[in-house]
């Protein structure tokens, strides 16, 4: 071991930060890369799935709240970028690693919304496993990362609350209204739950990972916390969660559960999800009409930069 990784390893151990300009194992800076780009992926694409609400939102309290949540993403996807650009890559190279298919994002934002009650659902559910995931990611070995997660999970909070209060709006509405809330529930379920990642047996990056202490707990242990609080949180909405094996197992004081779709989840993490297509393209569209703003911002700085070069 050079003696630069053992001060490293030994930072770990203390529970040290490791900031940008210290010294780092490769394997350790591709991990974080290849980590942060994709959740800062998944937030900018995460906004797409609810921005298709923002102008049939029901009311303008829900408007105004929903304009603030998928802005509130926007924001996490900046800090976020910015965070992996400490580790030495631009933010160019991260965004076209995203527009080329070859960086991941989060597998949940290839489903549709199809409902208002859909926005009430991705807020409980996928800001509440996001919030579980985030957490412990608080305490991640790189600062910066670290320091960006807990700006972010104060404000998925948030966002988690308002979808909740959304649901139980509708469970306690019409008939109809009750039927969109179980609707939506049964459709955000599994695609949930699957966003922690695959088994621990099946998890590549899950050995380096806790061991460096970027993860501090495994996907399967996140998912049963996850499972085990939405459990209990559906019996206040009246509504059902869709698993017919799912039950209270006294000796272990957690709640078993059926069958995850592996298949389906591949499926979608290699672009074959039902909005893979259709999300990508929406970025790269975006993107390629955002770039007159990028131009004038750079000439803008280089004009500042000139001039106060010659004073
Ligand atoms: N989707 O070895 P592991 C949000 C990939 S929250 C797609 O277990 P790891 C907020 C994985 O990248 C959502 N791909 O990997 C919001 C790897 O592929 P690679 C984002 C997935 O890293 C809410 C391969 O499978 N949150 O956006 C998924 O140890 C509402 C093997 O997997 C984060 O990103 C998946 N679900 O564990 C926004 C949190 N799962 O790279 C808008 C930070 C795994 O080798 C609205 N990330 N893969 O080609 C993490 O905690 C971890 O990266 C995990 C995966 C837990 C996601």
């Amino acid at each position: 071991m050079i003696p630069e990784e053992k001060i490293f390893e030994d930072k770990i151990a203390r529970e040290v930060r490791i900031e940008p300009r210290d010294w780092m194992p490769a394997d350790y800076r591709k991990l974080l890369i290849r980590q942060m780009s994709q959740h800062a992926h998944s937030e900018i694409v995460g906004m797409l799935p609810e921005g298709n609400w923002i102008t049939r939102a029901p009311s303008l309290r829900r408007k105004a709240t929903l304009i603030a949540k998928v802005q509130d993403e926007a924001g996490h996807g900046l800090y976020l970028y910015s965070a992996t650009e400490t580790l030495g890559i631009t933010r160019e190279e991260t965004i076209d690693q995203l527009h080329s298919g070859k960086a991941k994002y989060s597998s949940i934002f290839n489903y549709p919304t199809l409902t208002w009650a859909d926005i009430g659902a991705i807020g409980w559910l996928v800001d509440g496993a996001a919030i579980m995931n985030q957490v412990p990611l608080c305490r991640a070995s790189f600062g910066p990362y670290a320091r960006a997660m807990v700006r972010i999970c104060k404000e998925e909070s948030f966002h988690q609350r308002q979808g909740f209060e959304i649901l139980l709006t509708l469970s306690r509405g019409s008939e109809a209204q009750k039927h969109m809330c179980q609707d939506a529930i049964n459709r955000w379920w599994w695609p949930s739950v699957m966003m922690f990642g695959p088994p621990d047996d099946a998890s590549p990056h899950n050995q380096k990972s806790m061991q460096w202490k970027i993860k501090r707990f495994s996907n399967d242990e996140l998912r049963q916390k996850f499972i085990d609080v939405c459990a209990e949180q559906v019996r206040v909405l009246g509504m059902k969660l869709p698993d017919d094996k799912m039950k209270w197992n006294e000796d272990e004081q957690h709640y078993d559960f059926g069958e995850i779709n592996w298949t389906e989840f591949r499926e979608v993490v290699n672009g074959n999800g039902p909005c893979n297509k259709e999300r990508l393209e929406a970025r790269k569209k975006a993107h390629a009409e955002g770039a007159w703003v990028r131009e004038a911002a750079a000439a803008y700085a280089g004009k500042k930069n000139h001039s106060s070069n010659n004073q």
